[in-house]
């Protein structure tokens, strides 16, 4: 039964219970409504206490029905019913109560939570706005300032701080029901506090509204729901209650079937998949309780911070006392930053500082469930650590390389027992970058492989399996991203122009000042171990610019010039000059944002094709969380794939072949070709 009512005395327990999360799928709103009707027909109650089976409070609507026509009862309808019950009704809150479970707990007269609990309205993250009610009776409880900020960011608020806000009326630290109950009959003989619906709206200061709107506005940037989730709570403190509830309905069911709402959708399920890959199911991953790093550079130490932070006890392995004083360094400057901005406290700083151990001694790892090598990119060099950790690691102990660039199989190719080894490609930097690849060989075991997956919930990472070949996922996407900015130099185009259409479609920063932030050192150094191994790569303009020691920001210019001491890109002539001697004889033509950003995307997503069709991917979602993740692809796009089969693979196919007569592009492959005839690259299954 979904909807369960239990009498204790007096007082009515409806128990809602419809898993995973209790989302508010039509046949609970159906039953919630008929338990209102019911239990305010019957004398013998005279409270209600609303409370969830299972890990959470109603974490929201059901976000797989907003594809589909509404089915009554609305949600808006079933809350203002539970509002003007006869009878109060006190929801009882574990785990979360989320976008319209919040909705549904402030259509209750009182709320009551455990400490662990949190509350909010995250459907901002979805691309919406609240649908019954959050707007317009968030304000009314907890002041326009607090609403603004919680509807604007979609953040929750832990039990403890929604307490202190007014949020929530009492903590309950023992059985959450039986604390309800009692709490419920504690206020029977009491004067009720007004519904929601009737109280006023504080006024906020002069200049709230404008000041908000600026704030807002930065920080969405190009998000549409964050500005119209402002708009809806200024409406619900400046016209009548049911006109705010008219306006924030109008709202989101205009949201819900926006663009950016149906991308925000296909990211939330792609990652909630992600961590989940039907693949490996029933397999049960190791007990990872202990791990090691081996290398304390960026890398080493990002990733020695982001196991820290998940609790786990670390030793650094580094090659002699300097390195090691170096790597420590690194990892302390992640946690003091972290505690000077006031994500973590210092005492927390120390204690994650505390919880690391560095030598160079190999035997030191031998009782260690986890370990993660981040040396230089050499395979001799590699392979040297792997030969170090077979010999002194438990036979059971998992061993992983975070190398980019190489292939992992060779890499793994002397040691014993190559099942336990696998690639866990992190990104830069590692303890605050969301994504994993991970890259098992042919030999990985398949609980060695799900132990990677165990492992990136653990460290709130999205996991995306990837293949072996050049650059995985994400660098062999990035190749093609950084010579399609290459032809467009030698057509006529500017690296500000490229840089500015780029930012405007939505990415952080365009691909010439990625490079000049990151280094062209890095690829030149990847181009020339690819030439070396025989491949083809297509750099003219970057490997001239290296040639004469521009390597970006940290030799003072690359793509652009840099002022010492300040990071503004600025044109450079210098540039200029190796664009026109290599363009010489290109044909040049006018090139305005759209069409910049077409010549990008669109080879990506060819790419990202190709990398399906050779398997190396295995969900056009999975390169999507990719470029998420990993590259700063808007979400709001929802990923390349998602973003070229919502714009019509059919004209994706036809401005490639434009492309590809000019020779801008590479024509579309076959598996794009398929999946525009079919519609779309989920229906092609293999
Ligand atoms: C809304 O409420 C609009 C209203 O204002 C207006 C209406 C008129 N719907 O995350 P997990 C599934 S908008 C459907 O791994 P956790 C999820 O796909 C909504 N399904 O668990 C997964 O399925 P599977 C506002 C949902 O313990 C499974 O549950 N609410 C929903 O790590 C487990 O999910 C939100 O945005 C949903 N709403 O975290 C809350 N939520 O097992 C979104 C989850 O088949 N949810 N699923 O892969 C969350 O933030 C987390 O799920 C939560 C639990 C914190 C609750």
């Amino acid at each position: 039964m979904t909807i369960k009512i239990e009498h204790r005395g007096e007082i009515a327990v409806v128990t809602v219970d419809n898993p995973p999360v209790n989302a508010l799928s039509q046949v609970v709103r159906q039953g919630l409504l008929e338990a209102a009707k019911a239990l305010d027909a019957d004398p013998s109650v005279k409270a209600i206490v609303l409370t969830c089976a299972g890990r959470t409070f109603i974490a929201g609507a059901d976000v797989g029905e907003f594809g589909k026509p509404p089915m009554p009862p609305q949600l808006p309808d079933l809350v203002s019913r539970i509002e003007r019950a006869a009878k109060p009704w006190v929801a009882a809150i574990h785990g979360s109560a989320l976008g319209g479970g919040f909705e549904v707990a402030l259509g209750c007269r009182f709320r009551v939570a455990v400490p662990s609990a949190s509350v909010g309205l995250p459907e901002v993250r979805l691309g919406i706005v609240p649908g019954a009610g959050g707007t317009v009776r968030l304000p009314r409880l907890a002041g326009v300032e607090s609403a603004v900020d919680m509807v604007t960011t979609g953040t929750p608020l832990g039990a403890r701080k929604a307490h202190v806000a007014g949020l929530i009326h009492s903590l309950i630290e023992d059985d959450l029901v039986t604390g309800a109950v009692s709490f419920a009959r504690s206020i029977l003989d009491r004067p009720l506090p007004d519904a929601l619906c009737d109280r006023p709206v504080a006024v906020p200061p002069v200049g709230f509204w404008e000041a908000a709107e600026r704030t807002v506005s930065a920080r969405a940037k190009r998000e549409e729901a964050p500005l119209k989730a402002l708009a809806c709570v200024r409406r619900a403190a400046e016209t009548d209650f049911a006109a705010a509830i008219a306006f924030e309905r109008e709202t989101f069911l205009t949201l819900r079937g926006s663009a950016q709402a149906a991308a925000l959708r296909h990211v939330f399920f792609a990652e909630r998949a992600a961590t989940r890959p039907p693949e490996l199911a029933g397999l049960t991953p190791c007990m990872i309780r202990s791990a090691a790093v081996i290398g304390g550079g960026t890398m080493g130490a990002g990733i020695a911070a982001a196991l820290r932070d998940a609790g786990l006890p670390v030793i650094l392995v580094e090659r002699d006392d300097g390195a090691i004083e170096r790597g420590l360094a690194n990892v302390r400057a992640i946690f003091d930053g972290a505690a000077k901005r006031g994500r973590i406290s210092a005492d927390v700083a120390a204690e994650r500082m505390a919880g690391i151990t560095a030598t160079t001694d190999y035997a030191a790892l031998a009782d260690v469930d986890l370990t993660i090598e981040a040396v230089f990119e050499d395979l001799d060099v590699k392979r040297d650590v792997f030969a170090r950790l077979a010999d002194n690691c438990r036979e059971d102990a998992i061993l992983a390389t975070n190398t980019s660039y190489l292939d992992p199989a060779r890499i793994a190719e002397r040691i014993r027992r190559p099942e336990r080894f696998l690639g866990l490609h992190f990104f830069s930097p590692a303890h605050v970058m969301k994504l994993l690849e991970i890259v098992p060989t042919k030999a990985t075991a398949p609980e060695v492989l799900a132990t990677g997956f165990s492992l990136a919930r653990m460290l709130n990472k999205i996991p995306v399996r990837a293949g072996i070949c050049d650059g995985f996922i994400g660098n062999r996407i990035l190749k093609i991203t950084r010579a399609q900015a290459e032809r467009l130099l030698l057509s006529g185009a500017t690296p500000t122009a490229v840089d500015a259409a780029m930012r405007a479609f939505g990415l952080p920063m365009g691909p010439f000042e990625a490079q000049d932030l990151g280094g062209l050192d890095i690829a030149a150094f990847q181009r020339k171990a690819a030439r070396a191994r025989g491949e083809a790569c297509f750099a003219p303009i970057a490997d001239r610019l290296c040639a004469i020691e521009r390597y970006g920001q940290k030799s003072g210019g690359g793509w652009y010039d840099y002022e010492p001491g300040d990071r503004t890109p600025r044109p450079s002539e210098a540039v200029a000059a190796v664009i026109a001697e290599e363009a010489q004889g290109s044909p040049r033509r006018d090139w305005d944002e759209d069409a910049i950003a077409d010549c990008i995307l669109w080879p990506m997503v060819n790419e990202g094709a190709r990398i399906l069709a050779d398997g190396i991917a295995l969900r056009p979602s999975d390169v999507d969380l990719v470029k998420i993740h990993g590259y700063g692809f808007p979400r709001w796009r929802g990923g390349p794939m998602h973003h070229a089969e919502a714009h019509g693979l059919d004209a994706v196919v036809e401005t490639l072949r434009g492309l590809a007569g000019e020779g801008l592009a590479e024509p579309p492959c076959d598996r794009l070709l398929e999946a525009a005839r079919r519609g779309g690259f989920s229906e092609v299954r293999r």
